[in-house]
Order: structure tokens, then sequence, then C-alpha cells
């Protein structure tokens, strides 16, 4: 697999995954040993991680210890804060055009729930031609794979379950969680935090689903000015509203593990999902713009039905089920008049 082809940046990243799951001295024995190499390829990952900047103190017949870590997105940082054999269907890159196009590309061969990670992204995509903002070293841009043996249609809700997946990560890792701008904003303090893309292709003569690739990007450690102008007024970041940077590494471990555990309950925990989305969705009770295919009509938004669609209730009284297109909340972005 094309992940493996890294043989050297593999070790160095198994060196590193070894370390942070240590707190204490580990020996170059072991590590050789559970890696299998020899111990001048763990000095000289040892070597090439403190050339990266890692704090490894080095005592002899004690072995390595890692005393700090920049903040790099890296295989060896997220996977230590995954267990088993996860770290397997995981690759990071520094950077890609997006995330979700390199795993279209390259899905032929892949397995189910891979995942791929960029530090950054040059050519982001969001929805509908819009772009995604996904500077470098500020944030975690992830796309997993998934192959679920069901017709398109039954599948359009994962979207909705994935942004109440990405609200239980940035809770775990900040302390905070966000809310959802329906259908798929994570949000906090009414601007948006992360950005959800779901693809799919469907074969043509079986109408059923081949992949689906669910992209989402989270701003981390983005500062106010770090947004480009355009996105000011939309975009926040979670170390500007808690005050606090977090380690994207252990953020994507998270991202990674919430959305495996999401995946394993769809669609059967449809309930539990669905009333986490009611209790995380912001929209509702709120006066909205409904927007779709350049066309703008005002509403009230009631409810979420059992479907994850936003039920309104139009200037004349009469009541709408939503499906698809942008609701957007007066008071906050693209609504504010
Ligand atoms: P969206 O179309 O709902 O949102 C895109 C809009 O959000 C932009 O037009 C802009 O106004 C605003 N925006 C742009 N960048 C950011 C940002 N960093 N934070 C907040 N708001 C922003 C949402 O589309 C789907 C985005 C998915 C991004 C992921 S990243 C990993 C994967 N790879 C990829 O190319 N896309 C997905």
């Amino acid at each position: 697999m094309r992940y493996n082809e890294h043989g050297d940046i593999m070790t160095k990243e198994k060196v590193l995954q070894i370390l942070k799951q240590n707190i204490d001295y580990v020996s170059g024995e072991e590590i050789s040993g559970k890696l299998n190499i020899s111990r001048a390829a763990v000095n000289s990952a040892v070597k090439a991680l403190r050339n990266e900047g890692y704090e490894i103190a080095s005592v002899t017949n004690r072995g390595y210890k890692l005393n700090g870590s920049p903040d790099i997105l890296s295989w060896g940082s997220v996977c230590a804060n995954l267990t088993g054999d996860r770290g397997e269907r995981v690759l990071v890159l520094s950077e890609t055009e997006s995330t979700n196009t390199w795993l279209k590309n390259e899905e032929a061969g892949l397995p189910d729930g891979f995942v791929v990670i960029a530090d950054s992204q040059t050519k982001g995509r969001g929805r509908m031609g819009r772009s995604f903002s996904s500077p470098k070293g500020k944030g975690v841009y992830l796309s997993i794979l998934l192959r679920p043996s069901c017709l398109p249609s039954d599948a359009a809700n994962l979207t909705a379950w994935t942004a109440v997946a990405i609200c239980d990560a940035v809770e775990k890792v900040s302390g905070a969680r966000p809310q959802i701008k329906w259908i798929n904003d994570p949000v906090m303090n009414g601007k948006k935090i992360s950005g959800i893309l779901t693809e799919m292709s469907i074969e043509g003569e079986s109408g059923r689903i081949q992949y689906v690739v669910i992209g989402i990007g989270v701003n981390a450690n983005n500062e106010s000015d770090d947004f480009p102008d355009d996105i000011k007024d939309v975009a926040t970041s979670i170390y500007v509203q808690t005050g606090n940077k977090v380690d994207r590494g252990l953020l994507a471990a998270e991202m990674i593990k919430a959305l495996d555990k999401m995946y394993d309950s769809w669609p059967n925990e449809k309930e539990k999902y669905l009333s986490a989305y009611r209790k995380d969705c912001i929209t509702t009770g709120k006066d909205v713009k409904l927007i779709r295919n350049g066309e703008e009509r005002k509403a009230f938004a009631k409810e979420i039905d059992d479907d994850f669609a936003l039920v309104v209730r139009l200037p004349d009284g009469r009541e709408e089920t939503v499906f698809t297109g942008e609701a957007s909340v007066r008071g906050m972005y693209g609504y504010t008049d």
C-alpha cells in the first residue's frame, strides 16, 4: 500500500508513537524489539526526531524519554493516541490538494475505515465548489473512507451523524461542545469551527454505493488573524473560543475514534445520534433564511424530524420539510440583516 512505501518515515513515526505512549524511559532494546529493527535504526530515528524539535533525553542503561513535542501533525503524534492496529489504516501527509480528492483517487484497494489526514491543503474543498481554508500547522483536515452496503438514500444522514461525532471529539479535547447549524456546520458562539463534506460514488448498474468519503476540517489553533478577510466573520477556532491550544495529534485521534464509534452505531443506534443532534442543533426555534439553487425564502425552523430533515413554518403558515440546501440562522453569518 502506498503509505508503506515511506519506510523510513514510518520507522521514525513508530518510534515516536512508542515514546509518546510511555511516560517513563523506554530502552533502545525494547524499541528495537517491538519494531523489529536494529538499535542503529532506533538511534537514527531518535536523531531525526530531535532534528524536528522533539526533546528526547537518553540515559545509559535506561533508554529514551520524550520530554517535549513540537506541534507537528504526523503519524506518530496521531497514532500514539489510538489503540491496537488502528494506525495501520491511517496516513498522515504534510500537504495535499484535498484529503477528499486524495482518498477518491486512491480508494481502490484501500480498506473500509481508511483515514487520510493532512497538515495543510492547497485546494481544500467545501460544498458546491466553495473552498475551505486549510493553513499549515493550524487545523486538522481529515477524510475517512466508508464502504456501507446500502442504497444512497439510506446513507443520506451520515453527514448529520458525523456532525455529532465531531462535536464529541472536539468536546473531548477542549471541554467545550460545539453546536450544530443544520445541516452540517459545527459552530461555537455562532461561528464555524468545522466543515464537513460528504462525497459518494454510486455504481451505475446496481445503483448501490461504491464508497463514501467524508471529509472534515476542524480549525484548532488558528488565531483570529489567521483567517482570510473574507471568512473572518464566519470562521473561528477552538483556540479563539477557549483560549487553549489543543494537541492536534490528539484531536485527530479523537476524531477517528468518534467516527469509528459513529460508523459502528450506524444505522442501528439512530435514536442516540438523533437525540444528540437535536440537542446540539442551534437552528431550531429560530428564524431562518432557506437558500436553494440561488433562491432565498424566509421561514421559522420548527424541528428536526426523524430523518434529520428540517421542518420549517413558512410565513403563510404552511409547514415544509427541507432535506437539502442551506438554512442561515438569523443573527449568525449569512443572515445578519
Ligand atoms: P461549506 O461549503 O459549508 O463551507 C465553505 C464556506 O465556509 C466557505 O465558502 C467560507 O465561507 C467558509 N470557510 C472557508 N474556510 C473555512 C474554515 N477554515 N473555517 C470555517 N469556515 C470556512 C464545508 O463546506 C465543508 C468543508 C470540508 C472541509 C474538509 S477538510 C478535509 C476534507 N478535504 C477537503 O477538501 N474538504 C474536506
